[in-house]
């Protein structure tokens, strides 16, 4: 599933590309399945990492289920054989080939959920300011598991907004942000998409998720991947990236 050369010109124009069906059917029905039983029972998530909802947390919301207000999940690459599949999946790695090269490792993986009607936003931001690589050139395929819709929280982004570079980001209540005087909500746009498709976008495109406000899960995984050439900028030495494919190089990420 290799990107056209429009396709290609497009993500670099505008920072993110929707590619539709990635995986369909009973693939797809299986990830869901795999899913539900980490979230509400049947599957142990002792290896994974858990975040909740800072409200529920907070005891100010409360829901029927502990499932309900779960908000994200680490490492399911690393510890369950059908994400792994994803993360290593044809259409995927195809894709992202032609946006970072042939040598590349994964950066993270996190599951992100909006339950219904308490799922919260994530605020404007960039993800290279999180994260301490250089260049900033890292790239996600995010990947919703149902879809993605203005109602339930879809993805909205600043279409070429990856150009203007690092923003100044700010903290506030439960989240890190875009400074407000540096960016115009107004210009984003939303993108809805099928579960099952992929918006690949750049690691400095500004965008929003919306709270859920829906009956809906809005549910997607984030998979994000680097150039073996990039050079790890944190503390000590660079962390052991999961690899998917090609070479591993002196003085760059491990
Ligand atoms: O899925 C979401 O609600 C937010 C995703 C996001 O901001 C990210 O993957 O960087």
């Amino acid at each position: 599933m290799h990107l056209t050369a429009e396709q290609k010109c497009a993500y670099e124009e505008q920072g993110f590309l929707l590619v539709p069906d990635l995986v369909t059917g009973s693939d797809l029905e299986a990830l869901r399945t795999r899913l539900r039983e980490y979230t509400h029972g049947g599957r142990s998530t002792e290896k994974l990492t858990l975040q909740i909802e800072p409200r529920i947390q907070r005891g100010e919301l409360r829901v029927a289920h502990p499932g309900d207000g779960i908000r994200k999940i680490d490492g399911l690459v690393q510890g369950d054989d059908l994400f792994r599949g994803l993360g290593l999946h044809t259409n995927i790695v195809d894709i992202l080939q032609d946006i970072l090269g042939a040598h590349i490792k994964m950066f993270r993986n996190a599951l992100l959920l909006k339950p219904p009607t308490v799922g919260s936003a994530k605020g404007w931001h960039q993800d290279s300011p999180y994260w301490s690589v250089e260049p900033m050139e890292l790239c996600s395929c995010w990947f919703p598991l149902d879809d993605a819709t203005l109602e339930n929280g879809c993805m909205m982004v600043m279409p070429g907004g990856h150009r203007l570079g690092a923003l100044p980001h700010v903290s506030v209540t439960d989240d890190f942000v875009i400074d407000p005087n540096a960016i115009e909500p107004e210009k984003g746009v939303a993108v809805p998409m099928k579960a099952g498709s992929g918006l690949f976008f750049h690691s400095l495109i500004p965008h929003y998720t919306a709270p859920n406000r829906s009956e809906k899960w809005r549910r997607a995984i984030a998979l994000s991947y680097l150039s073996s050439h990039s050079r790890y900028t944190g503390e000590g030495e660079s962390p052991l990236y999961f690899p998917i494919c090609g070479e591993t190089f002196q003085g760059c990420v491990r």
